[in-house]
């Protein structure tokens, strides 16, 4: 059922006779779900019991109590539509690199199955399960279409020399997915999700987003409204913030309550001009599976090394060059530089959790343009991100981050000050491509909204 190519193993220890234990963590849903449909095949095939578990940690990169709560409402409904189908659900807190192994070992499970993701901290996670746990651990890509370490065995340069890659390889990998057969019925599980709650010691301060619900259910939701009134415009207008055409499902894209498999078979077959349809799946398939080879190929994702090397050279080069504005950490997280646009982009990701593409690289730029040093840009970038985004913490961010400050994936560009040869945006620029005042008055009358009727009066 499941393309071997997508499953890899991470340790060569035996696989015993017990339940075979699903270790959900990036891609937590039920439906079109490549690791928990090979878990149930190895369960059914040596006729042994099939157990979910996850391990909720107790800090993740930066996030706050805006993100813990988001995942842990989508979690919630994954335990029901498990325990459906017989599966037994159980939620661990705690360090995984420990919990998962004496988990397993307590089931004395057979083998345990876990999803792919780049990130160095889940890749430290997996290599300590790998070494503590006396049975096999298997690794299956189900958030990428293509498997990240099937298209290609290295980093690529660029979106032009992944996509001959991948759409070499789609016609084996884009498939339907078979449906996860019940598992009998097998005692067990059971979450405590009022303790799961008050575990996560996620900072505070920064408050929930409303007008996001999580969940599969949800993020289908989102899918069909997409198909109905963005796509059509997604070739004219994606880059329009005042456009609706983008598909806000990088939330559930990124805590994996939907699979980017089944949002590219429903955008292939829906009613809409085939250049919107190319547009969008040119962005979640390459740019997307770009952004999980660049962090799984470049252990410094996350740092200026991971810069091309033209691009290190030129910020170098640049980097004494007088900056008209410098701002803090917190005058750029309280939206209080000169530039109205930035600061109402601030705004936007602050209040409702996610800010437009387009503004995203004039954001991240003009972070470079405000700093003392691409270092700390980079660094201030990434935090701020991380801590407001709901789809922060993610390689997408990582690498548009690199795009925007470090000239990852892209061109060197006209030499100027202080950005050398990376590509400038300014707000000109912007104006050129929507209409900023009808954007900037729109943000601000949804923070008045979100601020409740009182200070509207
Ligand atoms: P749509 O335009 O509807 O696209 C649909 C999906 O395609 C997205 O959900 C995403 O999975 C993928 N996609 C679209 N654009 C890109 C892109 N440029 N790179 C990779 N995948 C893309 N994306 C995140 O998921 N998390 C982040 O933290 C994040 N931070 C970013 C920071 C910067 C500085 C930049 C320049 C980009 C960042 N992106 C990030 C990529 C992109 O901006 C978002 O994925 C997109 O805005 C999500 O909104 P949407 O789902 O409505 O997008
Ligand atoms: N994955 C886990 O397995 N356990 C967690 O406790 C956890 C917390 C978490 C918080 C915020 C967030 O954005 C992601 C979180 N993830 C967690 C990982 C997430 O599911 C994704 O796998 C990665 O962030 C995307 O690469």
């Amino acid at each position: 059922m499941v393309d071997p190519a997508r499953v890899r193993r991470l340790n060569s220890k035996a696989e015993l006779d017990g339940p075979v234990v699903c270790w959900i963590s990036r891609d937590q849903r039920v439906r079109d779900n490549w690791c928990l449909l090979f878990a149930s095949e190895l369960a059914a095939s040596r006729r042994v019991p099939l157990h979910a578990v996850f391990c909720l940690a107790p800090g993740f990169l930066g996030a706050a109590r805006r993100h813990y709560s988001f995942m842990l409402r989508g979690l919630e409904p994954l335990e029901s539509s498990l325990s459906e189908r017989g599966i037994p659900f159980h939620l661990l807190t705690g360090d995984p690199a420990r919990e998962i192994p004496s988990f397993a070992g307590e089931l004395n499970a057979c083998a345990v199955v876990c999803d792919f993701d780049p990130l160095r901290l889940k890749r430290r996670w997996k290599s300590g399960v790998a070494r503590a746990l006396e049975v096999a651990l298997f690794e299956v890509d189900t958030h990428n279409i293509v498997p990240c370490w099937a298209v290609s065995d290295k980093q690529e340069y660029g979106a032009y020399t992944l996509r001959p890659k991948i759409h070499r390889e789609l016609p084996r990998f884009l498939t339907e997915f078979p449906t996860l057969e019940p598992a009998g019925s097998w005692g067990g599980g059971g979450a405590d999700w009022k303790a799961a709650r008050e575990s996560v010691g996620a900072e505070g301060s920064v408050a929930e987003v409303r007008g996001w619900k999580p969940g599969e259910a949800e993020a289908m939701k989102t899918l069909e409204r997409f198909l109905e009134e963005g796509l059509s415009e997604y070739a004219g207008r994606s880059n329009d913030p005042n456009s609706g055409a983008r598909s806000d499902l990088s939330p559930y894209l990124h805590f994996g309550h939907i699979s980017a498999q089944r949002v590219t078979l429903e955008v292939s077959g829906a009613d809409a001009p085939s250049t919107a349809k190319e547009a969008f799946l040119e962005e979640l398939i390459v740019r997307r599976e770009l952004s999980d080879n660049f962090c799984f190929y470049n252990r410094h994702y996350d740092s200026s090394k991971g810069f091309p090397g033209w691009a290190q050279k030129t910020l170098d080069e640049h980097r004494d060059d007088p900056r008209e504005y410098i701002y803090d950490f917190r005058k750029l997280e309280r939206a209080e530089t000169h530039d109205e646009l930035w600061n109402v982009a601030q705004q936007e990701m602050v209040s409702r959790g996610k800010m437009h593409s387009y503004l995203r690289m004039y954001w991240a730029k003009k972070i470079l343009e405000w700093t003392r040093s691409p270092e700390l840009a980079l660094k201030t970038a990434i935090r701020l991100n991380d801590r407001y985004e709901l789809d922060g913490r993610d390689p997408n961010g990582y690498t548009g981050v690199a795009w925007s400050i470090g000239g990852v994936h892209d061109r060197a560009w006209k030499e100027r000050s202080v950005f050398g040869k990376i590509r400038y945006m300014s707000q000109a620029g912007c104006r050129r491509k929507f209409d900023v005042d009808a954007y900037i008055q729109r943000v601000d009358a949804d923070a008045e909204l979100e601020k409740g009727p009182a200070s509207s009066a």
